[in-house]
């Protein structure tokens, strides 16, 4: 695949990486779908353990895939005037450099829309999109009834229904990573192996956690994607653009009382090659409260949270910046 635009400012932000001590980390946790007895159990420990895993045998046809990564290409490709007439992403549209309203920034170019939304005049592009998100949708459902059964928790749809729902709040999003030239792919960032001393890495996106329910990402063959573990290292995810990569994302750590942790994670640019990814963000409806499922609590058990409604905590996030912990502001104290 070649990409030839260039983002045109660069805004490096290098950073180190916090400790390398790594622990008990025996790599990220593959889930085949194909196997839901063993499925479920393995992704209850997977969202305790990491907050991550990665699913195989998904069901979501290559060709499909292929198609959407196309269009994401030739219209990444576009010059820089044309895409700029989908600027400025408020909070949807075409964005560059700036993530969000509070002034991130990453090495970075994406397209970023609801479902029901998409900004480019193109009907093979927007029917690829609607037929992706659907695709991808239903994986997300059935990823979430087999986390129900994993929990021993009934209805088996009282996760998934959020997002079978025709009012769950969808978001798309598609990012373009160029090659950054002065990312150091030496640097501790790129490779946990290596000692610091040398480390200058640009952030691609910038660490966070995604508010959401469940994220659901897949990208071409470059690297770049690296997670957050308790022991405060960060580990390169290795690429597998045939797989699925699922985040717990901030909701389910409420519903689950704090037993599935929202993962953090942030992407890296590499010095040579593009990265495009794809990623759908699963939100219930607005008007969801959201609050410790009853039927996971132990008698005695204390809710972590406040309740919320879906929309209160997606209002309050956009007033954040990308690092925050947004949790914390609905913890009881
Ligand atoms: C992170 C997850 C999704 O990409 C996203 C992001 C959103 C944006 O890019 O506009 C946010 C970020 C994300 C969380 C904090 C706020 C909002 C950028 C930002 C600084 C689309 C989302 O829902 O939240």
């Amino acid at each position: 695949m070649v990409i030839i635009s260039q983002i045109e400012k660069k805004p490096l932000v290098n950073i180190f990486p916090t400790k390398s001590n790594k622990t008990n980390f025996i790599g990220i946790p593959v889930i085949d779908l194909s196997r839901p007895e063993d499925a479920k159990n393995l992704i209850v420990n997977a969202c305790q353990d990491y907050g991550f895993f990665k699913v195989i045998n998904h069901g979501v046809a290559p060709l499909l895939v292929s198609e959407l990564e196309k269009e994401a290409v030739e219209f990444f490709n576009m010059r820089q005037y044309e895409k700029d007439q989908y600027c400025p992403p408020n909070p949807f549209g075409y964005g560059r450099n700036k993530i969000g309203l509070n002034g991130d920034v990453g090495w970075v170019e994406y397209l970023l829309f609801t479902s029901t939304n998409f900004p480019i005049n193109s009907k093979i592009f927007s029917s690829l999109v609607k037929e992706y998100v659907k695709e991808v949708r239903k994986m997300g459902c059935n990823i979430l009834e087999l986390m129900a059964e994993g929990l021993k928790i009934e209805p088996k749809n009282v996760l998934s229904r959020m997002l079978s729902d025709e009012k769950a709040d969808i978001i798309f999003r598609l990012n373009h990573y160029p090659p950054c030239s002065d990312s150091d792919p030496e640097s501790d960032l790129n490779n946990n192996n290596r000692s610091m001393s040398h480390g200058r890495t640009s952030i691609g996106f910038g660490e966070h956690t995604d508010p959401q329910l469940i994220s659901i990402a897949r990208s071409n063959a470059t690297s770049g994607f690296q997670i957050y573990l308790e022991d405060g290292t960060w580990v390169g995810v290795p690429q597998d653009e045939t797989s699925y990569f699922i985040n717990v994302d901030d909701l389910l750590e409420v519903m689950t009382n704090g037993r599935f942790k929202s993962v953090r994670h942030r992407v890296v640019a590499d010095s040579f090659k593009s990265r495009v990814s794809m990623i759908y963000f699963g939100g219930p409806p607005l008007m969801e409260k959201i609050s410790p499922l009853d039927s996971l609590m132990e008698p005695d058990e204390e809710s972590l949270y406040n309740e919320f409604t879906w929309f209160e905590y997606k209002s309050c996030t956009y007033k954040t910046k990308l690092a925050d912990n947004r949790l914390s502001r609905f913890h009881k104290h």
